[in-house]
């Protein structure tokens, strides 16, 4: 069983401020659906669950998800070694299983997973360099060929960074046959079902931070070069060690504006009662103010189901009662019944996130007439850095906005999400320049080096 890394680059300092927050705009409304799958549909998106086929037989397990569920992903019975437990020779009856539930209760499929590191064959351990990535290719062809039309959104690639802060991809067997391993992945899968939605899945990118931040220039050089990927899974296991980071929306909107879908794909949140409602209702309305965000998953149905139960991490317990968690999830899921922002626009004034962290940088003092103060956000790791930046209007509302950073020697800014940018020089883009008085809005860049502290706001 994988291990969560403890260390993380991000911390989650407000969250319970961004709890405390949520618990308050929690709204029901008059005609609100009454399981979580139909109250996600109403707004276009779908609610799922991991499902082991064994289980499927008994009736708790199967009446709940039946009645909740508009998504399944198999938990274990797509993976290599259940798959392709020889060379070539492949196992479809356990997957198969679940999608014909699936099916029969009109949930779409998650497709999980095509190559990952782990959950292997014992045969691919004998191979390397071109013999496995040829295997690899072959295993992507065929489980995709297998259930072509039939795969809402596949995890093609799963977990291929490393935790830290080295942003460097995992060392594994597929890695040494090639950097490209990833893209001939995601090649062969859309060759083989050009309708399923591509996705690349990981942990430990829920926030911003150093390993996120690789998977987002990844997915960022892919949209360049045209490599297939459409979405992108943040798996999102939380817990006191790894809780739901501030920045969650933030991290998921900044993917969004790359031009792919957001998926949570395996959330599950440790804890009980009360806190772990609020923690569950946050993770959901930070996906529900993200439009491309579409559709939330958990890892299982009851408690017991969990690969970690012992942390009572989901929304039924053990008997398969409604915990608190669940109520939570569908007031929230209640509260909105359509999307609330336009493909790559953030809120101007986020509903539900609170600042992302306290502000390491003081508010510039708007030089008379400016109309606007700037402050900066460093999340900085040995060798790079993103900087989230809010604009905050003055007592006249903005109808443009520049920010100039002034950067320490050596650094250097790779790339802006909300913002134009020139240099040094960060300007609105179409939607985030208007901004009422005494509103906010925020933009980001990544840079290598030391990130800065100072910046000035000029205003329109
Ligand atoms: O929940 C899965 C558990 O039953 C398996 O034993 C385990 C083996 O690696 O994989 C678990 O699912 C993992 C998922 O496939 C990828 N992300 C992490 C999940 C939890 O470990």
């Amino acid at each position: 069983m994988r291990h969560i890394p403890k260390s993380r680059h991000v911390l989650a300092g407000s969250l319970g401020l961004l709890v405390a927050a949520g618990a308050l705009t929690v709204a029901s409304t008059a005609n609100a659906a009454t399981t979580l799958g139909a109250s996600a549909a109403a707004s276009g998106r779908y609610f799922g669950t991991a499902v082991a086929a064994y289980k499927l037989s008994d009736s708790t397990y199967s009446g709940i998800l039946n009645r909740e569920f508009n998504s399944i992903t198999p938990e274990n019975e797509m993976k290599w070694d259940a798959t392709e437990p020889q060379q070539n020779q492949f196992s479809f009856g356990s997957a198969d299983q679940i999608v014909a539930r699936a099916r029969s209760i009109g949930a779409k499929v998650r497709g999980h997973a095509l190559a990952w590191h782990q959950q292997q064959p014992g045969w691919t351990s004998s191979l390397s360099g071109t013999a496995l990535r040829n295997a690899m290719l072959n295993h992507v062809t065929q489980v995709a060929t297998h259930y072509k039309g039939q795969i809402d959104s596949w995890d093609v690639v799963n977990e291929a960074f490393e935790d830290g802060g080295s942003g460097a991809r995992r060392d594994s067997n597929l890695q040494r046959t090639g950097n490209d391993w990833i893209e001939a992945a995601f090649r062969a899968a859309r060759a083989a079902d050009p309708a399923a939605k591509l996705c690349y899945n990981d942990y430990n990118t829920d926030g911003q931070n150093a390993k996120s931040n690789a998977v987002y220039a990844m997915v960022q050089d892919f949209k360049a070069r045209g490599v297939p990927i459409d979405c992108v899974g943040f798996q999102s296991h939380f817990n006191a060690q790894s809780p739901l980071p501030s920045d969650y929306q933030a991290n998921l909107q900044r993917f969004a504006n790359l031009g792919v879908d957001v998926q949570i794909t395996e959330l599950d949140i440790e804890g009980s009662g009360t806190a772990q409602a609020n923690s569950y209702a946050a993770a959901v309305r930070a996906c529900l103010a993200v439009t491309r965000c579409n559709g939330i998953t958990v890892w299982g149905i009851r408690d017991s189901d969990s690969w970690r139960a012992s942390g009572t991490p989901l929304l039924f317990d053990n008997s398969g009662n409604k915990k608190a968690a669940y109520n939570s999830v569908l007031d929230v899921l209640n509260s909105v019944t359509t999307p609330t922002s336009p493909p790559t626009s953030p809120p101007t004034s986020p509903p539900t996130s609170p600042p992302t962290s306290p502000p390491t940088s003081p508010p510039t003092s708007p030089p008379a007439g400016s109309g606007c103060t700037s402050t900066i956000t460093l999340n900085q790791w040995n060798g790079g850095f993103v900087a989230t930046v809010r604009v905050t209007a003055g007592a006249n509302r903005l109808n443009g906005w520049t920010v100039n950073v002034t950067l320490p020697a050596g650094a250097a800014v790779t790339n802006a999400w909300n913002a134009q940018v020139s240099g040094t020089s960060f300007s609105n883009v179409s939607y985030n320049g208007s901004v009422n008085a005494g509103a906010t809005t925020e933009f980001g860049f990544q840079g290598t080096g030391t990130g800065p502290s100072v910046s000035t706001c000029t205003g329109r």
